[in-house]
């Protein structure tokens, strides 16, 4: 009710000064007043547009300056630093000629605004200026995106022989992680494998050997100096999986694998006490905005020594002896092997036989 009578209260405020402009119109026409002349708001106008300029690129200037860190994250990863470089460049060339155009464009405004008794020159165009402000802008730009085309290759480039291979699949609302266990090969999946249970959530091709000691993990562990190369994919719709400090960031596609690599290069530890932070932790999160709960996107990143992410790994219990139930969905001259290779204990089959 109070919001209506807001909204009528400024439409009649409006209708009053649209009726008061007209009315003035009308009576100078009566009047037949020959006013030509500007006024002082011309100058008025001309001022504030040069205030504008000074406290707008004031403004500019400080805020750049003052929140930059605020926009930016530290960084843990070999190619970030090109990345950083690249983008900083750009920053840096684009802001600069922001300033000056904005500079020129509001001076000449206030240089040339209307003087009593000046006329302005005609003056259609000029082949020079044309040829300079064309040719300058289109080198500076091939250079960029021409380094921006490099650095895009050596990151796109084949993962050397020996990385650290991971899955990651996003769906509504989380990140599942798959590491190919001792044998360094992520089992086959068929997306009509994964059923309503949720057991077996990454549909796993049990005929498959290689995925008998595939394991999963609730935080995404990774190792420091070595190359990662993960493997993305996506259940249900667009996601994008995203890791902000190692400037890794990667659509994930129903229906496709999309990948991407990088070398960690500061282990979580080494960045708390960077950052003098003991809570601080990386962290994977969604940047697609992919439904409802797209916010609870978000994963742990732990960064190990290598020696300590080995010892981790050999800690974790394969996917297969968390879900035995599946092993009857093992072909059975597999049995023997997936139990071996999963590491399901006797006592664990023992119990697995009595409940079925
Ligand atoms: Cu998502």
């Amino acid at each position: 009710m109070f919001g209506l009578l807001i909204a009528v209260g400024i439409v009649l405020v409006v209708g009053i000064l649209i009726l008061m402009f007209r009315l003035d119109v009308l009576v100078s026409v009566a009047r037949k007043k020959d006013d030509t002349s500007i006024g002082t708001a011309n100058n008025v106008n001309a001022i504030l547009l040069l205030l504008i300029t000074i406290v707008g690129l004031g403004v500019f200037v400080w805020y750049s300056f003052s929140q930059y860190e605020r926009y930016t994250l530290p960084l843990a990863s070999e190619h970030g630093a090109e990345t950083d470089w690249l983008f900083n460049v750009t920053m840096w060339i684009t802001g600069i000629v922001f300033v000056i155009t904005n500079i020129l464009l509001f001076y000449f405004t206030f240089r040339y605004r209307h003087k009593e008794g000046h006329r302005a020159k005609y003056y259609s165009h000029n082949n020079t200026l044309e040829v300079i402000w064309t040719v300058i802008p289109a080198i500076v730009l091939a250079l960029l995106i021409g380094k921006g085309l490099i650095v895009w290759g050596d990151i796109m480039e084949e993962a050397p022989e020996g990385s650290e291979v991971i899955e990651m699949m996003g769906y509504q609302f989380a990140w599942d992680v798959r590491y190919p266990g001792k044998d360094n090969t992520l089992g086959s999946y068929d997306y009509r494998k994964i059923d309503d249970t949720n057991g077996n959530k990454f549909g796993l091709v049990l005929e498959d050997e290689n995925t008998y000691d595939d394991f999963s993990a609730l935080e995404l562990h990774i190792p420091k100096g070595k190359t990662v190369l993960i493997k993305i994919r996506a259940r249900d719709v667009l996601h994008s999986f995203y890791l902000p400090h190692f400037r890794v960031k990667m659509d994930a596609v129903p229906g496709m694998i999309t990948q991407f690599k990088f070398t960690p290069t500061k282990t979580t530890a080494e960045m708390r006490a960077e950052l003098n932070d003991p809570e601080f932790n990386y962290e994977l999160a969604c940047a697609e905005i992919c439904g409802r709960n797209h916010f609870a996107m978000r994963k742990i990143v732990v960064v190990d020594e290598p020696e300590a992410y080995e010892k981790w790994k050999s800690e974790q219990k394969t996917w297969l002896r968390m879900n035995s139930a599946y092993l009857t969905d093992v072909p059975a001259e597999k049995r023997e092997a997936a139990i071996v290779k999963s590491g399901i204990t006797k006592e664990e089959l023992q119990e697995l036989e009595a409940s079925l």
